[in-house]
Order: structure tokens, then sequence, then C-alpha cells
């Protein structure tokens, strides 16, 4: 293994070659790729020359490999973390059985289900974020925008890989179909809520990778614990992307608040007339994609996640870590919150049954820990603001407290005095179009717009004013 061919039409660490069905299937598919890819990727920079990193191999610290590509040649390949030997499976009620190298007749329902929900994510958020680069802040920024959506089309190759080569016809169906529905679309919409929100500017784009993204890394890191092996495999890999999607949402949105500051104290409290993001603005665009990302995590008491668990298919962030020293969870109970006639009470509920919830609160961890970084950023500059994050009972779409009208604060009000404080709480279009009004495209080397800080540093140690896109301004006419 970590024998990578980058020689071949798929690059690849599975020795695709051996397996002419497969690579031929594979191939099949990649028209269709390359063709979504063209409708349906970054619009109008598709000829240009973008600096991006690629993967040629799975080891550490050596797999990634930066130069200019024009996106539609970037390497999109199949990569799967090493195999380790004799490994077993280490959770659920099959623990210390060797892990599965096949989907188990009994299990290939909820994988092939777990595997097209993961997929579909994928190509949905390149939907999502396609026109962003006609307003990218910075040459910088905008190369970072395309670095997470090529890495998002490997994702998706990732998924359709497993479903090939593991899942027969219905897979090769479901791959097909990760083609055909489309973000947002009334007929044909992503499977997941979040996946079909619109993301129209870079506050938008900043909160998705801050939080979305990283419901991503949680979902991803209990797929790795899988006992099914290739997903494991998969799964931790895209890992090794994904800390790339965080580091450009966290820094992006410090960047907003750093911004915001030094206008503040320049001009006496105020920004907008000055062209910088106000704080309640940054604080309704928090809570609006912090809580359509709760809901990516499912219901907090779910059967499906029982069973997901119990059969060793989707365990705990860090499962086979010394944070917990019980892998069964036959036993346990968590405490979960919910509504009855009006009021708030605490259950306990079977352990298992609570796993969407225990991933949940580890990504609410996490989360929190950004928070505090930027409130010291307010600190530091002695503005009289703290950002937080809401209530994970307000705005919710799914689980326990789903459509009811709760504050930020977790206080249940009735419909009429929620109706009239809603837009204290989430983005009105008034705030949507002056967000808008702050995109302009700058594309002069080492220049920013004027509502973000520059980084801290460039790319691969790149200086600030680094070309990190050309653009062949003959295409371009
Ligand atoms: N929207 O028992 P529950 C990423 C449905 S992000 C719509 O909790 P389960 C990325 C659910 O299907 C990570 N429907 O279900 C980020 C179920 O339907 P049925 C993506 C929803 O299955 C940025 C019902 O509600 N990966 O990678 O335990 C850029 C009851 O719920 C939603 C994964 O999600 C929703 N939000 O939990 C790019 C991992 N939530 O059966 C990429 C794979 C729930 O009643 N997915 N429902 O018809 C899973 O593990 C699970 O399917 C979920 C849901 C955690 C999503
Ligand atoms: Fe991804
Ligand atoms: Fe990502």
């Amino acid at each position: 293994m970590g024998n990578v061919a980058l020689d071949e039409k798929i690059p690849n660490n599975v020795n695709l070659s051996g397996d002419r069905k497969l690579q031929k299937a594979l191939e099949s598919w990649q028209p269709n790729f390359i063709d979504w890819w063209m409708d349906m990727g970054p619009e109008g920079f598709q000829q240009d020359q973008i600096y991006l990193r690629t993967a040629v191999s799975v080891e550490r610290g050596g797999w990634a490999h930066f130069d200019y590509v024009k996106m539609p040649d970037y390497r999109w390949g199949i990569f799967l973390a090493p195999a380790e030997q004799d490994r077993t499976i280490h959770f659920g009620d099959e623990i210390g059985r060797p892990v599965w190298d096949k989907v188990p007749g009994d299990a290939r329902k909820e994988l092939r289900r777990i595997i097209v929900t993961q997929g579909d994510t994928e190509p949905a958020s390149v939907e999502q974020q396609r026109l962003l680069g006609n307003c990218a802040p910075s040459l910088y920024d905008l190369r970072n925008l395309f670095q997470v959506n090529v890495e998002e089309g490997r994702h998706l190759w990732a998924m359709v890989y497993l479903l090939h080569s593991f899942f027969g016809r219905d897979g090769r169906e479901e791959a097909e179909d990760m083609l055909v529905r489309r973000s947002g679309n009334v007929d044909s919409p992503r499977i997941l809520g979040a996946f079909n929100k619109p993301i129209d500017d870079w506050l938008a784009f900043f909160c998705f990778t801050m939080f979305t993204d990283r419901d991503g890394k949680y979902q991803l890191a209990a797929l790795a614990e899988s006992g099914f092996d290739a997903l494991a495999r998969t799964t931790q890999f895209m890992l090794t992307e994904e800390a790339h999607h965080l580091f450009v949402g966290e820094t992006g949105l410090r960047r907003v608040v750093q911004r915001s500051c030094e206008l503040m104290n320049e001009h006496g409290g105020e920004v907008r007339e000055h062209g910088g993001i106000p704080l309640d603005i940054l604080q309704k665009y928090i809570n609006e994609w912090y809580s359509a990302s709760l809901d990516l995590f499912g219901a907090e008491d779910s059967s499906n996640a029982a069973s997901y668990f119990a059969r060793g298919l989707k365990g705990r962030f860090k499962e086979n870590s010394k944070r917990y020293d019980d892998h069964l969870a036959l036993e346990g109970s968590y405490s979960v919150e919910r509504l009855e006639n009006g009021r708030i009470v605490s259950n306990e509920i079977p352990l298992r049954r609570a796993m969407n919830l225990v991933l949940r609160d580890a990504y609410v961890e996490d989360c929190e820990r950004a928070l505090l970084r930027w409130n010291r950023i307010l600190e530091n500059h002695n503005v009289d603001f703290q950002l937080s994050l809401p209530s994970d009972r307000f705005n919710r779409h799914q689980g326990l407290f789903a459509g009811q009208p709760f504050n930020c604060q977790g206080e249940l009000l009735s419909q009429e005095a929620y109706d009239a404080i809603r837009d204290q709480l989430l983005p009105t279009e008034a705030d949507l179009n002056y967000v808008r009004s702050c995109m302009v495209r700058v594309t002069e080397p080492g220049k920013f717009a004027n509502w973000i800080a520059p980084p801290r540093k460039g790319i691969n140690n790149q200086p600030l004013d680094f070309f990190y896109a050309k653009f062949d301004e003959h295409v371009r006419a």
C-alpha cells in the first residue's frame, strides 16, 4: 500500500488496474463527473491557472504537491489511508472480530445509505459555492475557495469508488444520481438540509466552512472508526484534506472579526459607513449556519444511530482512544432534553440511541473553542461585544426541538413573540443585501477587500502577494 499510480487515467492507490471491470466502470463515470464539474463547478475560472495542492501519496506529511493547474485538469483520484494489519472491529456487538473487507449482507442497506448521504454533500457544496469566485476578496481567498472545491470533488470520488466497488449495480446507479441531484433544486434537491441553502456571499462561505465542514469532520471521524475497512480508510484520508477547509472557515471569520474591530477603533465604533461587517450581522450569520449544521447530526434520540453503532458501522469521535473505556455502550445512558407540554424536561435514554448527540456534543465543544478565540480579539481591541453560539434549541428543523419558536437563549416563546424578534436573530433581506454590497472582487496580488483583514501568512510558505491565481485574459474576454 502507499503505492500511488499517478500516471493512470484515475490516480489511485487501490491497484485499480488490477480490477479491469471496476476500472472500466469508474472510467465511464469520469466523463460524467467532468461534465458536471464544467456545468456546476466554479463559474468563470475553469481556464485559469490556480495554485493548488494535489494528493500524490498517502504517507504522513508527504502527500501534498503544490503547482499551478487549471481546475478541469485537477488529478481527482482515489486515495485510501494505509491498511492496518489484523485490524479488528473495536466497538459495538461484533467487537474483537476482524474488520470486513466486503460489505456484510445484513448491513448493506445501512452502509449504502450512509455512503450515499455522505457522498451527496460533496458535490452539493461545490454547487452552493459556484458563484463566489466572482467576488473573491483576494487572490489568496480565491485560491482557497477553489482548493476546497476541488477537494470536495475528490471526496465525491472517494464515495463513488466505494459505491462502484462494493455495491454492484445499485451502487453504480447511486453514483449516477450523485450527478443528477442539484443543490436547492425543488424537484431534485440534495439530501440534507444545509446543502440546499444558498451561499451567496463570502461571510456565508466562511460560516459554512467553519460550521458545516466541521460537521463533515465529525461525521467522517465517526465513519473512520467503521468496521467496514474500506470506508474507514477512505474517510481517514478525507480527514487530512478536511483540515484545510476548517482552517479556511475559522481563519476567514477571525479575519472578519479582526477587520471589523480595526474599523470600529478607527471610526469610533461605526463600521457600516466604512464598508465593514457589523458584528450583529456576523452574529446572525453564526446563528443561521450553526443551527443548520446542528441539524446535520440527525435526531438526538435515534434508533438509526443505535443500530449503526451496534453493527459497528459508525463509532463515536475518536472511538478507538482513551476517551471511552466502554466500547459496547450497552449499559450507560445519556441525558437528552425534550419539550413536554410546553416545558423542557430532561430524560435519560440508552447511550446507543444517543450516539448522534454524543457526536454533536464533541462538535459543539470544538465550535466553542473557536468562539473563545474570536472573543479574545474583540477584547484585545476593547470592543464591547461578545459573539456566542445560540442554544441548540434555536431554529431547528431536525430532532426534538424542530419547528419550535425558541430564542437564542433557548427560551420557548409564543409564535407571535418569536416572529416579532426574528429579524434580530437571523439575517434579514437587508442584512444580506448589505453584505453583498461589500463583496467586491479584488485581483491585485497582496491586496484584500476592505471588509476582511489579510491572513497571517500565505499558502505553502509563499508570500501574501504571490500570484495564487493567474488569469488568461484572452480566454476571459
Ligand atoms: N436533513 O434517526 P435520524 C460533509 C432524516 S457534512 C434532512 O437521526 P440518521 C460536508 C434522516 O434521514 C457530513 N433529513 O437519522 C460538509 C431520517 O430519515 P427517515 C455528511 C434529515 O440517519 C461541507 C430522519 O430524519 N455526512 O461531509 O441517524 C462540505 C430521522 O433522523 C436530516 C453524513 O451525514 C437533515 N439534516 O441521522 C462538504 C454522514 N437529519 O429514516 C461536505 C452520513 C436527519 O425517517 N449520514 N434527517 O426517512 C448519517 O450518518 C446520518 O444519515 C445522519 C442522520 C447523521 C445525517
Ligand atoms: Fe468533503
Ligand atoms: Fe470539506
